[in-house]
């Protein structure tokens, strides 16, 4: 019999370099969300890739950065606990960058603490010349000794075949452990609260972004008067600040509209169902320093 191979890996890597796009790329795809704003990961989100001898399971974690909340604190946390339970590490890392910054150092320190088999990845190389990449590879072996050193476009579908090559060589013996037809280990309801938030978050600016979550409040399939499936959902964006409140709903109700009819598209698409999306603006002004709330972004 064919032997058969499977394992967990984790991407880590600075906030905004590109992880859940990777993640996407891996899967082929939409599991998480991305946007330009940084901080967009709040969770581990799982991927399940399943090829003829083998399933990959990749795990995205929130972007490594200087944390200037409780919630800051704890998506660094999520990411680092997330390397201690895999089998390997893909470390992403920007192909325009010149220096290794103080986040890429303390990822590298946790690295050598966790001690695993750690692949660089070295994304966006359609925004530089390859041969500029000599310089910033050099810099990084000199750091730690990864097995191999893949060049890649997330963006563009480029080099991951190769990467996902690279990974096979080293996956230990297993099972799959999960079925074939799952893709992900969100929930229904998790998936929609993020589409959502991403079309929030590509739509407005500055730091409202960073201030938002978003609860479902109700989720309820129905048949409408002609027969035909209908989800009614109703969801609160939570910000900061009042004024935020104000940016959120937008003059005359105009960018709530927009998040919404957004969102409601990609949601239809996604669960393949139509759907009547009700959006709240509230605002909860320390939800980002109470535990309450930033538990639910705690590596279960
Ligand atoms: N040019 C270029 N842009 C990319 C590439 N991959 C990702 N991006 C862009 O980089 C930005 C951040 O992408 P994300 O995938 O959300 O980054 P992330 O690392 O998951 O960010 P956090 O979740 O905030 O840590 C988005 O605007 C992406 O479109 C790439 O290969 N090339
Ligand atoms: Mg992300």
């Amino acid at each position: 019999m064919q032997q058969f191979y499977s394992g967990f890996g984790a991407i880590i890597g600075r906030t905004n370099v590109g992880k859940s796009t990777l993640l996407n790329a891996l899967a082929g795809e939409k599991v998480a969300i991305t946007t330009n704003k940084p901080q967009t990961t709040r969770n581990a989100i799982k991927a399940i890739i399943n090829r003829p001898n083998s399933q990959i399971i990749f795990i995205d974690t929130p972007g490594i950065h200087k944390p200037k909340t409780k919630l800051g604190e704890t998506l660094n946390e999520t990411a680092f606990e997330t390397l201690k339970q895999v089998d390997f590490v893909l470390f992403l890392i920007e192909a325009n960058s010149k220096e290794i910054g103080p986040g890429d150092k303390k990822i590298l320190e946790k690295l050598r603490e966790t001690n695993k088999n750690v692949i660089l990845v070295i994304n966006k190389i359609d925004l530089i010349k390859t041969s500029d990449l000599l310089e910033l590879i050099d810099k990084y072996q000199r750091e730690y000794d990864f097995i191999a050193i893949i060049p890649i476009s997330a963006i563009q579908n480029e080099g991951i075949e190769e990467l996902i090559k690279e990974i096979e060589k080293i996956l230990p013996q297993g099972p799959a452990y999960y079925d074939k037809e799952e893709y992900t280990d969100q929930t229904m309801r998790q998936l929609v609260e993020e589409t959502i938030r991403e079309k929030a978050l590509n739509l407005l600016q500055e730091e409202v972004p960073h201030g938002i979550y978003i609860e479902i409040e109700k989720m309820k399939k129905r048949k409408t008067k002609e027969n035909e499936p209908i989800y009614d959902i109703e969801a609160t964006i939570y910000c900061v600040r009042n004024s935020h409140k104000g940016i959120i709903i937008g003059k005359n109700g105009s960018m709530l509209k927009k998040i919404g009819m957004y969102a409601r598209e990609e949601i239809e698409k996604m669960i393949e169902t139509k759907v009547n999306l009700k959006l709240w603006v509230k605002v909860q002004e320390n939800w980002q320093n109470e535990d309450r709330i930033i538990k639910r972004f705690k590596l279960k």
